[in-house]
């Protein structure tokens, strides 16, 4: 079945869907969409928000990375399973994946453009990984950065945070507590809490914040074993 994944290069729940469909040796294609127009989405539901991922199935549309990596359990039962079948397992990945969802990825813009440096720096990333047209993509590069930076100072007011830098190490504090001696979140089997972890470090590997995750060899350890099974699975 053609599996086609509709994405923003550098969107943390994009990330998370892609690193699903690659651990579980899923071949699709990747549509880069432009963030203003998004005209290369296929027509969605009216249900449906215009935003990416969204992964095409044969004729079939899914949205949201949470939903996606659940459905694909069912599309592709054959396939390493993500989703836990026990119910406790279950709850936990499920719980994790949220929090990653909403508290870990929330954290990231202010480190990644809280300061002019750090937001000179990512218009210039973004620019360059984003199918910004030309004009739009100087745009970005001469505007972005004063978005960017009101953007990161009212996530961190609104989450009553000042210190960007401090929230995202307590984040990873966090989740290398609850990785604690696991091979994976949950135990010896990689879930959903991993996809959602692993795709979000991934999205932020091009900026210098990285060297933070790969400086903890207990969240280091885990990237790489994450990757490893990627590798594995792409050369069965
Ligand atoms: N809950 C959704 C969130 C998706 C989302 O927020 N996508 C962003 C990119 S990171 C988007 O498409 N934004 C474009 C817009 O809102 O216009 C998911 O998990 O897929």
């Amino acid at each position: 079945m053609k599996t086609t994944l509709y994405q923003f290069a550098l969107c943390p729940f994009c990330n998370k869907v892609r690193a699903g469909l690659q651990l579980k040796g899923i071949p699709f294609e990747e549509v880069e969409v432009s963030p203003r127009s998004k005209v290369e989405l296929p027509a969605l539901p009216e249900e449906a928000p215009k935003k990416v991922p969204v992964l095409q199935v044969g004729d079939t549309v899914l949205w949201d990375s949470t939903q996606i990596l659940s459905q694909l359990d069912q599309a592709y039962p054959e396939t390493l399973r993500l989703t836990p079948a026990d119910d406790a397992t279950r709850s936990r990945a499920d719980a994790m994946e949220q929090w990653v969802d909403d508290e870990f990825i929330q954290s990231l813009p202010p480190v990644l453009y809280g300061t002019w440096r750090e937001a000179a720096q990512a218009s210039k990333i973004i620019a360059k990984h984003s199918r910004f047209g030309a004009g739009e993509g100087l745009a970005v590069k001469v505007g972005g950065p004063v978005i960017m930076h009101a953007v990161a100072k009212r996530i961190l007011k609104r989450n009553g945070r000042t210190d960007a830098h401090a929230w995202v190490h307590e984040n990873l504090d966090y989740f290398e507590r609850e990785l604690g001696e696991r091979d994976f979140v949950c135990g010896d089997a990689l879930t959903v809490a991993d996809v959602a972890m692993h795709g979000a470090l991934t999205c932020i590997s091009p900026f210098p914040i990285f060297e933070n995750v790969q400086s903890r060899p207990v969240l280091h350890a885990w990237f790489e074993r994450v990757e490893a099974m990627k590798k594995s699975t792409a050369e069965a």
